[in-house]
C-alpha cells in the first residue's frame, strides 16, 4: 500500500474525534480537512462491528470528496453489561432517535445499567478504535486499538468528550476526563504503546500508511 501524501479527509462528524485525529496527524504535516468541512453527508452505520463501521465511513467520504479518508469507529464495552454500550455507544446518547447527544445523560443510563446487573466494583471495562483508511480508488485498510480499564461514578473532570469522565485506564489515577488530549493522545518516541485506544489505532495506522 503506497504511503499517504496530499490532503487527507478526516471522516468524522463528532468535534472530540476530529480534535483527536487532528492531533495525531499534526507532526506529519498533512494536509487535512473534515467531513464537515466538505459538507459530506454522515453515512448510516449499519455494520455488525467497529470494522465494518469505520470502513463504510471511510469509504463514503473517499468516494464523495476523492480523496484519501480516515475514519475512526469507537465505542465503551463493559463487562458487566456484555460488552453494551459497545457500538451503541453514540446511540446510547442520543436524545431521540438520530437527535443531539448528551453524554450525562449516557453515562447515568451506563451506571444505571451495571447497578441493575447487583455486579460489584470494580467495574471493568474497555474502550476501542478502529481506524480506517480509504483510497479514492476504493481500497481501505483498518487498525484497531484498545485501552483496558475501569469505571468510576460519580463521573470526573471536565476534558475530554463522550464517555471519558468516567473511565479510569489501569495503572493511572485520573480518569480521561481529567487528562488533557495531548497526555491521552502521546505517542511515546520509544515505540512503546500509547495511552488511548486512538492513539494505539493510530500508532498501527501510522506505521503502515505515514
Ligand atoms: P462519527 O461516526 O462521525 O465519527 P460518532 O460520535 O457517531 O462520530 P461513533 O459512532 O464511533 O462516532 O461513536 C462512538 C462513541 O463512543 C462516541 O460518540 C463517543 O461518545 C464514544 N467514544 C469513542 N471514543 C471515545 C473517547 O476517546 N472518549 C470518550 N468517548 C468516546
Amino acid at each position: 500500500m503506497t504511503r499517504l501524501s496530499g490532503r487527507l479527509v478526516i471522516a468524522t462528524h463528532n468535534s472530540g474525534k476530529l480534535w483527536e485525529m487532528r492531533e495525531l496527524l499534526a507532526p506529519y504535516g498533512i494536509d487535512t480537512v473534515s467531513a464537515g468541512e466538505l459538507g459530506l453527508p454522515e453515512p448510516e452505520e449499519t455494520g455488525a462491528t467497529f470494522v465494518e463501521n469505520a470502513e463504510l465511513k471511510a469509504r463514503a467520504a473517499a468516494q464523495a470528496s476523492g480523496l484519501p479518508a480516515l475514519a475512526d469507529d469507537s465505542g465503551l464495552c463493559v463487562d458487566a453489561l456484555g460488552g453494551a454500550p459497545g457500538l451503541q455507544s453514540a446511540r446510547w446518547a442520543e436524545i431521540g432517535p438520530g437527535g443531539p447527544r448528551d453524554f450525562a445523560a449516557a453515562i447515568e443510563k451506563v451506571e444505571a445499567a451495571i447497578r441493575a446487573t447487583g455486579a460489584e466494583p470494580p467495574y471493568r471495562a474497555h474502550f476501542i478504535s478502529v481506524i480506517a483508511l480509504a483510497r479514492p480508488d476504493g481500497a481501505v485498510e483498518s487498525f484497531e486499538g484498545k485501552v483496558d480499564g475501569t469505571l468510576v461514578f460519580p463521573p470526573r473532570g471536565t476534558l475530554g468528550f463522550g464517555y471519558d469522565p468516567i473511565f479510569l485506564p489501569d495503572g493511572l489515577k485520573r480518569t480521561f476526563g481529567e487528562m488533557m488530549t495531548a497526555e491521552k493522545q502521546a505517542i511515546p518516541a520509544d515505540g512503546s504503546p500509547a495511552l488511548s485506544h486512538r492513539a494505539r489505532a493510530f500508532q498501527a495506522f501510522a506505521k503502515a500508511c505515514l
